[in-house]
């Protein structure tokens, strides 16, 4: 983004966040983090990639093309993309999804910045003939990862995307999901075995979910590998079905990038240009809450909106589906003591949840801490809708919160403090995005 390239103070750090990839890079991919993060994740890839295209373009294009040739057969680009040499220290891994055809890859798919992603790295690449040559051979296979979503994923064509498992939103324990999750009773269930991985890496308990959420989490994979990934019957079935307002805005603006695409190849921009407009429509539409005053996610079981003040309801600012008075209006609710008031007191950047709310914590995963992806996400939000200074406010705190803390997996919204992994590969990543 190059905001603060003349900033001093933080350019020496630069050199340690390239450090961080690299000590991250497995050779095809990067992996999120050393310990718990072993293997290729969806989303990760393509903020990483984001960084890389500052820097190191053609790893950034390797990056996303191995996760792509991972893609489905049914266009549906998988959530974890498994390494078989290293198979034994995470949970769960392919012997337990068991996907068609023995494939090492999870079930579900992530939120895709995937097109945003490939035009940062052609946007930023000094040779232009091989860009175009990998924008050529991404177009088709993101087109296809977008058609999956509107096929599969959008039963009464609405526009807006359901997700089958918290982990597709890639917030996993957020509070939103309590509802639905608690739709599954744990004393009526049977769950197969199993063990966590993710308790012995080095993070503390309290940072982490907690096993009720797993024993769901669980359930709902076991539940789709017995209907074999039937979207069909998965749709009849799962209790976990929800049109998350964050999955949605990411895939609206990531129509935008893919439409760009399309008109930079000379492809036709209908089918996308299409997606765009009823996304746009669908999250103003539906996904705005006049009884709660905020943009919210949808249950489609319990057919309601979920009731929960996270810092998802933001994000139409990124996907840039709001007027300016709507866009006022949620730049007030970001700006008040729930959000961190763009930086009063101790806070720093916005935290993931309402920091008013009773079950709101500072240190658990995504139940309170800031993380920089989705401030990186809001940040471009907020400069999109003209709040340039508010959202060099944001940037600058991703670089502080680095800087001070270490590159986190994310960092406690009262006092900056590191939480979760060390060395983590997007927070160095969207740092160097930041300061380039
Ligand atoms: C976290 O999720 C994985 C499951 O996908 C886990 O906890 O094991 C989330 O923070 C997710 O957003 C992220 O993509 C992933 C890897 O960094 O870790």
């Amino acid at each position: 983004m190059g905001f603060f390239s003349t900033s001093r103070p933080f350019e020496k750090h630069l050199g340690q966040a390239k450090e961080v990839l690299e000590s991250n890079w497995m050779g095809s991919y990067t992996r999120p983090a050393n310990g718990l993060y072993p293997h290729q994740w969806n989303w990760d890839s393509a903020f990483i990639a984001l960084g890389y295209a500052n820097y190191l373009p053609q790893r950034g294009r390797r990056e996303l093309g191995r996760l792509f040739a991972a893609q489905w057969p049914n266009g549906m680009v998988p959530h974890i993309v498994f390494n078989p040499d290293y198979l034994g220290g995470y949970f769960p891994e392919p012997d337990f999804w068991q996907c068609p055809q023995g494939r090492q890859t999870s079930g579900l798919t992530m939120p895709p910045l995937h097109a945003e992603a490939c035009l940062r790295l052609h946007r930023l690449a000094h040779d232009q003939e091989s860009s175009r040559g990998f924008l050529a051979e991404m177009f088709p296979k993101l087109l296809q990862g977008h058609r999956y979503l509107y096929r599969e994923r959008d039963p009464e064509r609405e526009g807006l995307i359901y997700i089958r498992h918290p982990w597709e939103s890639g917030r996993d324990n957020a509070p939103a999901w309590d509802a639905p999750l608690g739709a599954i009773d744990l004393n009526q269930v049977s769950i197969p075995a199993y063990q966590r991985r993710d308790l012995d890496k080095g993070v503390d308990q309290e940072q982490r979910p907690a096993d009720e959420d797993y024993d769901r989490y669980v359930y709902l994979v076991d539940l789709f590998r017995r209907l074999d990934y039937d979207e069909a019957a998965i749709q009849k079935e799962c209790p976990f079905l929800v049109q998350d307002i964050g999955f949605n805005s990411i895939l609206c603006r990531d129509n935008r990038a893919l439409k760009e695409i399309a008109g930079l190849l000379g492809k036709d921009q209908g089918e996308i240009e299409e997606w765009y407009q009823q996304t746009s429509k669908g999250i103003r539409d539906k996904l705005w809450s006049e009884d709660y005053g905020r943009f919210e996610s949808f249950d489609l079981r319990a057919q309601k909106f979920l009731d929960s003040p996270t810092a998802m309801g933001f994000m139409p600012l990124y996907a840039g589906v709001v007027d300016s008075a709507k866009s006022a209006q949620l730049f007030g609710q970001m700006d008040s003591v729930s959000f961190c008031g763009l930086r009063q007191g101790n806070c720093f950047a916005i935290p993931d949840y309402d920091m008013t709310a009773e079950d709101y914590s500072e240190v658990n995963y995504w139940r309170g801490p800031v993380w920089l992806n989705i401030n990186w996400m809001l940040a471009q939000g907020l400069e999109d809708y003209g709040y340039y200074f508010e959202s060099q406010i944001l940037r600058k705190d991703i670089l502080e919160l680095a800087v001070r803390f270490g590159f986190r997996e994310y960092y406690d919204s009262h006092k900056g403090l590191g939480l979760g992994s060390k060395q983590f590969s997007w927070s160095a990543a969207l740092f160097i995005d930041v300061l380039e």
